[in-house]
């Protein structure tokens, strides 16, 4: 039954799934249209390479959302006011034959096809975009772009105009996720969910964390995933209760409990799922009736999470749940074992950006994740979830990965 689920999953998410340019189009207009009498400049991460080295080109998410554009060193100039022609230009670096050499052919201002490639019907060499600014101000009132140190630049180009953060704007787009991102969420976390059931099968005591954080990555890595989301986290035992902990170079003894917090990211969307499971592959009570509560906190703030809601709202459903459990060691309430929010918002970042403002609404994807650490036992079990928040309640996206401690332990079996 697991291995025809497996497969599934699998050919699933062999269908590539992306984004079409005419949806980036959109959301720009969207922003233009909610900062109607700016101008709005953005810039991808730039072509310096020292900040690539580690992990590879990645692209600033924000301007990523607005463009779809992986190549380093572009901007961007939005300007609701201004001639039609004018109200979008894209700006590229101009060719450089030494830096393809490296990297490979990119689409440069001047190509024939730079229009179709970038949506955009106005490119130019990224050296005109100051002047393109000054043109443009003639139409507006105000400048906005990311605080990540820009702010600076338009602030010395255009000493008497306001500069505003455009952070909120887009970030209020960010939050509705479309068909087409539900589409792609759907294929990190189809992949996180078999790097999982890939881990259930391969725990057994005196393996290392870092063997499990190995298969689990080799699984999404192999559907399509194209980073981890996040560093991978494989706690067993003394480390279940360390809530970032990464290192994941212990070796596993026969009843620990192994907490993995493990998701991939696939075409820049991130999946955030945890599951704890016994090692040894057959629940202690004491760790059963851990693992029950924590069940039971997620389904009640999965119930609680709809339209309307706040995120702390979330959190103190888990946590009532809990304290009405009664009380764990040293008398306190079990409520005091959460030592976390439950929810945040998960799309191009793994802790999307969000407005604490505003309330839940349909279309924000969130992770619903209560856990119970209880470090003087070596036992931290925390069961991490994706939902999209619809009309009326929630939808789980992550409901091909089971939850309830007897499906752990059927999973686990040969
Ligand atoms: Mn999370």
């Amino acid at each position: 039954m697991l291995r025809t689920l497996i497969l599934t999953l699998a050919a699933l998410i062999a269908t590539a799934q992306t984004i079409p340019l005419s949806e980036y189009a959109k959301r720009r207009e969207q922003l233009r249209t909610s900062l109607n009498e700016s101008v709005v400049v953005l810039w991808a991460n730039p072509l310096r390479p020292d900040i690539h080295d580690r992990n590879g080109v990645f692209q600033e998410p924000n301007f990523y959302y607005l463009t779809g554009w992986m190549q380093p060193g572009a901007a961007l100039l939005l300007c609701a006011a201004c001639p039609e022609d004018k109200r979008e230009i894209f700006f590229l670096p101009v060719r450089n034959a030494r830096r393809e050499r490296y990297d490979g052919p990119m689409v440069a201002p001047g190509d024939k096809d730079a229009t179709d490639r970038t949506g955009f019907k106005k490119v130019l060499p990224v050296e005109q975009l100051e002047q393109s600014i000054t043109a443009s101000l003639a139409h507006a009132r105000d400048l906005y772009t990311l605080f990540d140190g820009h702010e600076q630049a338009l602030n010395k180009l255009a000493p008497l105009r306001s500069v505003k953060d455009a952070k909120l704007s887009i970030t209020q787009l960010r939050l509705r996720k479309s068909t087409t991102e539900l589409a792609v969420m759907q294929k990190a976390i189809d992949a996180s969910i078999a790097a999982h059931f890939a881990s259930w099968r391969a725990t057994k005591p005196s393996l290392h964390e870092y063997e499990i954080s190995a298969i689990m990555q080799q699984t999404y890595y192999a559907l399509g995933c194209e980073r981890n989301a996040y560093p991978p986290i494989v706690g067993s035992g003394p480390n279940s209760v360390i809530l970032h902990y990464n290192s994941n170079r212990r070796k596993m003894d026969s009843g620990d409990v192994l907490l993995m917090d493990v998701g991939g990211e696939y075409s820049m969307y991130a999946a955030d799922i945890t599951r704890s499971i016994p090692v040894n592959g057959k629940w202690t009570l004491r760790q059963l009736q851990i693992y029950n509560m924590v069940l039971g906190a997620q389904n009640a703030a999965i119930a609680a999470a709809k339209p309307g809601v706040m995120l702390p709202d979330v959190t103190k459903a888990a946590r009532d749940y809990l304290n009405a459990q009664g009380k764990g060691p040293n008398d306190l309430p079990w409520g005091d074992y959460l030592l976390h929010g439950v929810s945040h918002h998960i799309g191009l970042d793994v802790h999307d950006p969000f407005d604490p403002t505003i309330p839940l609404a349909e279309g924000n994807v969130i992770t619903i994740e209560p856990g119970l650490y209880i470090a003087a036992e070596q036992l931290g079990i925390r069961i991490e979830d994706m939902i999209v928040i619809t009309k009326d309640g929630s939808r789980l996206l992550t409901s091909a990965l089971p939850r309830t401690a007897a499906e752990v332990e059927r999973g686990m079996r040969p």
